[in-house]
């Protein structure tokens, strides 16, 4: 179950997967247990908060973030942020590394490689830099490439070892990430930003109900700009501080509407027990928009039913008349039904969902992949079916959906990139 969840790691803006991570490997288990999605396509299994809920600003108050001593000074005109908690990063040709500090007498830069049987070894010392910035210790080599983590070393002009600094987890923004996830972004030296974790800490208390956890762990969330007017919306999902068959998960979408990080609400969504396993999440497939509306829709992942299935579920958040939905969709058999899929791994068979442009129109479409062992070891089955919109509903698509016989040891991603003439990155 880590490869899904793996599958958007490195996406650059899944700054709550790790928080994720813990929930899902740690209480998934356990949770599966006591609860079962039932496959029943019926009705809707959502229930809405009140309307007066939503479209409220709230103002926020100052909010301090804590201070660093470590800079990622990206090469010119990249912009880099930093986010919180170690991690792999892939260092951009150019990017330089240093330790803020006037009083210290050296500082020493150590990597952690990636890969197994490779000790820590020491990348150089710092060179002492002091400009209108302030004093730093600046490691020379900028080609540091994939590592796993690197820390730093720092002594005192005595030279005892006085402390240790990780290196955090970071990623190079794009134009257009930075663009929307600017107000939660403080610039801390130029193209170096650091994540506003406590102002959307801050969000997030705001937003959950009285009786939703705000232990991190036990809530997840994820940014995006979701209706494409530069302004990011939190996806806020989160569980009840105690867990009981009788107990709803939450879903909320906020929009931070100015650098001050003043919010508003613009939908909350209640999910009954029998509807999830897990706290809802963000994994592998990421919002997008499907229904040709220009607002991205939101996939989540539920848990894992009885049986081991992996459910995930899209939902719609509509700005206009503020509120969240479940999507419907048309199936293979023409019935609506909520937007539910499952995902399962087997030795003689496999399920898998991606958001792909399929058919090269521009537009997503949703894509389950049913894949079926014909002849052992030979040739296997990979059913791709197409779920596109049609005007009115996401709907099971028989043109644009194949049943292809493969050879055994090709993966439906295969057969779509051979067939389909698109690549499947994850
Ligand atoms: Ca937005
Ligand atoms: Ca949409
Ligand atoms: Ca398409």
């Amino acid at each position: 179950m880590f490869k899904y969840l793996n599958r958007g790691i490195s996406t650059p803006i899944a700054i709550g997967i790790i928080a994720v991570l813990v929930v899902v490997v740690g209480g998934g288990i356990l949770a599966y247990q006591y609860y079962y999605i039932p496959k029943q396509e019926g009705k809707t299994p959502v229930v809405e908060l009140p309307k007066t809920e939503t479209q409220k600003i709230v103002k926020a108050p100052t909010i301090e973030e804590s201070d660093i001593d470590y800079l990622i000074i990206p090469p010119a005109g990249q912009k880099v942020v930093a986010y919180e908690g170690a991690g792999a990063v892939v260092y951009n040709e150019g990017t330089k590394i240093a330790i803020k500090g006037n009083s210290l007498g050296k500082v020493e830069f150590w990597a952690v490689p990636t890969g197994t049987g490779v000790s820590n070894y020491l990348l150089g010392n710092g060179t002492k830099v002091t400009d209108k910035y302030g004093t730093r210790w600046e490691l020379a080599r900028t080609d540091l490439g994939l590592v796993s983590s690197i820390y730093a070393k720092k002594f005192d002009i005595v030279g005892k070892q006085i402390g240790v600094v990780d290196f955090p987890r970071f990623d190079y923004l794009t134009k257009e990430q930075f663009n929307y996830f600017s107000p939660l972004l403080e610039e801390k030296f130029p193209g170096f930003f650091q994540f506003r974790t406590n102002l959307v800490k801050w969000v997030i208390n705001g937003s959950l109900p009285q009786n939703y956890s705000k232990e991190s762990g036990t809530y997840y969330y994820y940014i995006d700009d979701l209706n494409g007017d530069k302004q990011p919306e939190i996806i806020i999902t989160a569980l009840p501080e105690k867990e009981g068959p009788t107990q709803e998960a939450f879903i909320s979408v906020v929009t931070i509407v100015n650098d001050d990080g003043d919010y508003r609400k613009i939908g909350n969504l209640i999910l009954e027990p029998e509807h999830y396993t897990n706290v809802p999440g963000i994994a592998s497939l990421l919002p997008v928009d499907l229904d040709n509306d220009n607002e991205k829709e939101i996939p989540l992942y539920l848990g894992l039913t009885k049986d081991n299935y992996l459910t995930v579920s899209i939902f719609d958040v509509n700005f206009s008349k503020p509120g969240i939905t479940q999507m419907e969709i048309l199936d293979e058999a023409g019935n609506e039904k909520p937007a539910t899929f499952f995902e399962k791994e087997e030795i003689t068979s496999n399920i898998n969902d991606y958001i792909v442009d399929i058919d090269k129109d521009g537009r997503a479409e949703f894509i389950e992949t049913v894949k079926k062992q014909i002849t052992p070891q030979k040739t296997d089955e990979c059913k791709i079916k197409v779920y596109k919109w049609d005007g009115q509903l996401l709907a099971y698509n028989a043109r644009i959906s194949r049943t292809l016989t493969q050879e055994w040891g090709y993966t439906c991603l295969h057969a779509i990139e051979i067939n389909y003439g698109i690549k499947v990155l994850y």
